[in-house]
């Protein structure tokens, strides 16, 4: 078992970081998308990628950089008194699920529920992962069904609740804001800027609205 570090929560330079938190059901690909996000950059001790994301600030010609650190809770889901300190002072955070997984897309509301009762009502960021799985006969969670809910989410917020659906093993954008039709799977290697640029995109909106 991981060792309990409480300071791997606690991000650095406090005010450069923007810390998102990851969550969803065991075995939708949480880590796995961390490890797709890193590329081949580092993922610290395993617990977290970090983002840079360059962003202007408007009163000076400054660049100042913002780094939104994706958090991974990993084994430490097991102790919950650990849970409040993951989840403290998140500006953001991805849920996942499994879009094989119908119980997975169920538990969105609950992962919702917690998150928001732990900090408030943080924009989030959903993601149906193991797209590349879809072309099996099995029944699937629908994209339709997974927008009208992100909808719900939406409702009297800031920022609307967003949809990435995605291949974290294969590294595939299946669908994004930006990119709504269904990607043909095969001959797609895309390279790692084009896969964390739907989740740059998020968190540059994030940061304008905080
Ligand atoms: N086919 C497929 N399998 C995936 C994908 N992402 C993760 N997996 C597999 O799903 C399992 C659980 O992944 P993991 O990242 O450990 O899930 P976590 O428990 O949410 O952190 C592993 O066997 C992964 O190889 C994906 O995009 N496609
Ligand atoms: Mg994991």
């Amino acid at each position: 078992m991981e060792s309990v570090n409480e300071t791997e929560f606690k991000p650095r330079k406090e005010e450069n970081f923007l810390k998102i938190v990851l969550v969803g059901d065991s075995n939708v690909g949480k880590t796995t998308l961390l490890n797709a996000l890193a590329g081949s950059g580092e993922t610290g001790r395993g617990y977290s990628v970090s983002l840079e994301i360059p962003i202007e600030i408007k009163k000076s010609d400054e660049k100042k950089t913002v780094i939104g650190r994706i958090y991974d809770l990993r084994s430490q889901r097991y102790f919950p008194f650990l849970h409040s300190l993951y989840y403290n002072n998140a500006k953001g955070a991805i849920i996942v699920f499994d879009i094989t997984d119908k119980n997975s897309f169920k538990s969105l509301t609950k992962w919702r529920d917690i998150i928001w009762g732990h900090v408030g009502n943080i924009p989030l960021l959903i993601c149906g992962n193991k797209t590349d799985l879809k072309n099996s006969n099995e029944e699937h969670v629908l994209q339709q069904e997974v927008l009208v809910l992100t909808k719900t989410f939406s409702e009297n917020r800031a920022m609307k609740t967003t949809y990435i659906e995605l291949s974290a093993e294969k590294r595939i954008i299946a669908y994004s804001i930006e990119k709504k039709e269904k990607s043909q799977l095969k001959n797609i290697y895309p390279t790692i800027d084009a896969f964390r640029n739907p989740f740059v995109d998020w968190i540059r909106e994030l940061v304008k609205k905080i």
